[in-house]
């Protein structure tokens, strides 16, 4: 077995002639790595990393998965070149026309393998309730004696790649640092591009900084433990899959699936499930969310975080390109969000994430023309279609579909087959892409301390209820907006698309511990936010549907017409500005919605009434939703912060207020 991290070098038989070897680097103690005798190899148990070196770990975890060599990846680009070619000659990989999309490839998953299991997705808190009621829960001594069984071995015939990361800018006040063992070169590709992979983040683990432990495998060895082999195919994966979270002891553990959201470590399992936990513990916020900086014609920065359920436009808002004249949105990330209170009582934030791993369908010219251009080249596209010309094509990327493709199982395709019913593209297909490509990125989007937030917004798919917009009466009116967010299914995860979801703070795959306490975590962060700058909290509906079925708001860079006014409330209670005469906003039972003509919507080609129907609170209909969100609650017992309680109570008195319907 050889430990390199050149990859020139990955077949010498002597690790001492390589570069960057964590092994021949002391530990910031000074110690070196451990001595054999503390690994816990042969012991009926998973490898756990506590009190061992990255090193030692690595080695722990490779004597119970078996691989025939063990590489560690430093994100130079000789390691890009290295993986591409790799799985350009596995058929992993396939080069897109050097022209039209260069140093651009597609992959093409295992037709099971196309989307995050929510059912085998665990979260072994030491207690059942620590999981709380919307995780899988497994005691962890118990998972760990199953996953032990499934990565016995399970590398075996294949190389282990050793990817060591940062979440968030290298040394940043807010950055962690993680290592993900992958037995997966697509794995470790893209973590190159989704995390910051450098040689100065291989130095800081081998000089012995924390790291959060995160093992993948996509359960398919090569070798059998009798030694016969069999050959390999370009999309290795298991029926049998185990996504697993230890929020004690911050490990992660993904077995069977090579598929991003279960195969890219740093992303849902660390930067949201184990980050909620360890942001819980250390008073700060680890949530789903695009972070962008909104700047007002008279040149005034706002910060808008915002959380949206899987696929409802984040990346679209992230990227949003305004209409209205003299307004600017610039990019910070379009999918997870790390907030922390500084010293002043400011809320900062950054995107821990370095790319973008986006949902293909729907991308095009006219709902995201800033992510076509993001992607024009060094990308690695994802059960998309392809072109006869070499280039990729998806549903939504133009008006008319070519007239023939390859679709993303790789079989013939024209628009015949569309109209059956058959997409070209998976409708979770996805591009991975560097975020520092993407044209609308802000300058000082790596900026170490964070940028300071301003808005807080949740979001859903709702065809009915839910308002254009609506601001929170209070800090703690907002957590109950955030506690209560639903949203229709979509095809990001496995289930029935269409079915109406709870998906509070859009976080429901993604809480890493008892959501009522990520509830009462969140009331707890506003209390240490200083009352002056402690952002405004809204929520929003872009999918409001007319009797018709018909959507009553054009959405998209329209949309900027809603970050306007809320960026106006935001300025006018920091300034104290307010103009009775022209009030910005009027009361509703569900929250503060624009005011007559405070909605700038000059221009835009509304149905006749649109406005009122976007802004309707209808109190039969709504109390109905009350009396869902006590079931909701009920579910969750006595942990429901008390506060979340009375603001349940406090809507329902509203609705019954003649004067604010
Ligand atoms: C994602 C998701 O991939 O939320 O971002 O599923
Ligand atoms: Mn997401």
């Amino acid at each position: 077995m050889t430990l390199t991290a050149d990859p020139r070098s990955r077949t010498t038989a002597n690790p001492r002639r390589t570069r960057n070897l964590p092994a021949d680097r002391p530990s910031s103690g000074g110690t070196t790595p451990a001595p054999a005798g503390r690994r816990p190899a042969g012991t009926p148990t998973l490898p756990a990393a506590a009190g061992l070196t990255a090193t030692a770990w690595v080695e722990a975890v490779a004597e119970l998965t078996r691989p025939d060599d063990v590489v560690w990846v430093d994100g130079t680009d000789a390691w890009r070149r290295t993986l591409i070619e790799t799985m350009v000659t596995t058929g992993t990989l396939i080069p897109l026309d050097p022209e039209l999309r260069p140093g651009s490839y597609l992959a093409r998953s295992a037709p099971s393998d196309v989307a995050r299991v929510e059912s085998r997705t665990f979260i072994c808190s030491e207690r059942e309730d620590g999981a709380g009621p919307t995780n899988n829960w497994r005691e962890p001594a118990v998972m760990r004696a199953e996953l032990r069984g499934a990565f016995d071995g399970s590398m075996r015939g294949r190389t282990m790649y050793v990817v060591p990361f940062s979440m968030g800018p290298v040394g940043g006040a807010l950055s962690k640092l993680g290592v993900q063992v992958t037995d997966s070169p697509y794995a470790a590709l893209s973590m190159l591009t989704m995390t910051r992979v450098s040689p100065e983040v291989l130095r800081r683990v081998a000089a012995g900084e924390d790291f959060v432990p995160c093992v993948h495998s996509v359960g398919a060895p090569l070798v059998a433990a009798d030694g016969t082999r069999t050959d390999d195919v370009p999309w290795p994966c298991n029926d049998l899959k185990y996504i697993v979270q230890f929020p004690q002891s911050r490990e992660i553990w993904s077995y069977g699936s090579g598929y991003g959201g279960n195969a890219l470590l740093g992303k849902k399992c660390f930067a949201l499930r184990i980050a909620s936990a360890m942001a819980r513990d250390e008073g700060w916020l680890a949530e789903h969310m695009l972070l962008i900086r909104v700047t007002t014609p008279e040149g005034r920065p706002f910060h808008v975080a915002a959380a949206f359920p899987s696929a409802c436009g984040k990346t679209n808002l992230a990227m949003l390109q305004p209409t209205l004249p003299g307004w600017k949105v610039e990019t910070l990330g379009d999918d997870i969000v790390w907030m922390k209170p500084d010293a002043d009582g400011r809320l900062r934030a950054i995107n821990p994430e370095a790319g973008f791993f986006g949902v293909a369908p729907g991308t095009g010219a006219s709902t995201n023309p800033v992510a076509v251009e993001t992607l024009r080249k060094n990308v690695i596209f994802t059960n998309v279609a392809l072109t006869d010309d070499g280039d990729v094509w998806w549903e939504g990327l133009t008006p008319e579909a070519p007239d023939h493709l390859v679709d993303w199982q790789g079989n013939d395709w024209t628009p015949a087959d569309g109209a059956a019913g058959r997409p070209a593209a998976h409708p979770n297909s996805r591009f991975t892409v560097a975020a520092a490509q993407c044209p609308t990125i802000a300058d000082d989007w790596e900026t170490p301390d964070g940028v300071p937030v301003d808005a807080i917004v949740f979001g859903g798919r709702r065809a009915t209820n839910v308002p254009l917009v609506a601001q929170a009466y209070s800090w703690a009116h907002g957590v109950f907006l955030g506690a209560t967010v639903s949203s229709e299914r979509t095809a990001a995860a496995e289930g029935k698309v269409g079915e109406l979801r709870r998906d509070p703070f859009a976080m429901l795959p993604f809480a890493g511990y008892n959501m009522a306490d990520h509830w009462a975590h969140w009331l707890s962060v506003g209390d240490v936010l200083a009352p002056e700058t402690r952002p405004q909290v809204f929520q929003v509906n872009w999918f409001r549907r007319a009797a018709d079925g018909s959507f009553l708001w054009p959405g998209f860079g329209e949309n900027a017409r809603v970050l306007a006014w809320m960026v106006r409330q935001v300025e006018q209670r920091r300034s104290g500005g307010h103009d009775p005469a022209h009030p910005s906003a009027r009361p509703t039972a569900v929250g503060l919605v624009p005011g007559d003509g405070a909605l700038d919507v000059d221009g835009l080609d509304l149905a006749d009434d649109a406005l009122d129907e976007l802004f309707a609170v209808d109190p039969a209909r709504w109390k109905a939703e009350c009396d869902l969100t006590d079931e909701f609650f009920a579910t969750f017992g006595e942990r429901v912060p008390a506060v979340l309680r009375d603001q349940l109570r406090h809507l329902r008195d509203r609705l019954d207020d003649e004067r604010l319907s």
